[in-house]
């Protein structure tokens, strides 16, 4: 049996209602992925990557699962599949994507699966929800707390938390 551990989720939309889709995201996740025990607000963020794009939704969830990082991000996928997520172009617009951010203290280096997410210390629409509800998470590799690599950050892409 492998013991409950607490990970980090970011999902985030662009596409058609993003507000609701990141409702029911949530929703697939607490019903397939484990508990969901806590979320950021919702976050206005202008696109990072391909800029020529609408703007998205992100938000942060802290859930408690039992399952390894690799079933995880399987279960994760198919949560993406089901909402209708459609892979085009890299960093292009989409309906839901769901990337796990931190998995306790784990460190995964495989080819499809890296943990914590290797762009997390570069992007806002990322750290700004995750410092919300993990400010004082520790990030295995860099030995440092989310709200630390948040002040360090020189991401300047506007990020605008909603009420
Ligand atoms: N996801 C990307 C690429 N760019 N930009 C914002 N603001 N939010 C995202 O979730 C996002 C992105 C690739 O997964
Ligand atoms: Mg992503
Ligand atoms: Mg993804």
């Amino acid at each position: 049996m492998i013991a409950m551990i607490t990970a980090y989720l970011l999902t985030g939309s662009n596409l058609g209602d993003r507000e609701k889709q990141l409702e029911q995201a949530a929703a697939h996740i607490g019903l397939q992925a484990g508990r969901v025990t806590s979320h950021s607000s919702l976050y206005e963020t202008a696109p990072w990557g391909k800029t020529d794009q609408p703007a998205f939704l992100n938000q942060a969830l802290c859930i408690t699962t039992d399952l390894s990082p690799q079933s995880l991000m399987a279960t994760l996928l198919s949560i993406e599949q089901r909402m209708g997520r459609v892979r085009a172009e890299r960093y292009g617009p989409r309906v839901i994507d769901i990337d796990i951010l931190l998995y306790d203290q784990v460190v995964v280096e495989e080819d499809l699966l890296r943990i914590p997410h290797t762009e997390l210390p570069f992007r806002r629409f990322a750290l700004l929800p995750l410092a919300e509800i993990a400010g004082g998470c520790w990030h295995p590799n860099l030995r440092c707390s989310i709200d630390t690599l948040l002040q360090q950050c020189q991401d300047q892409s506007p990020v605008q938390r909603l009420g």
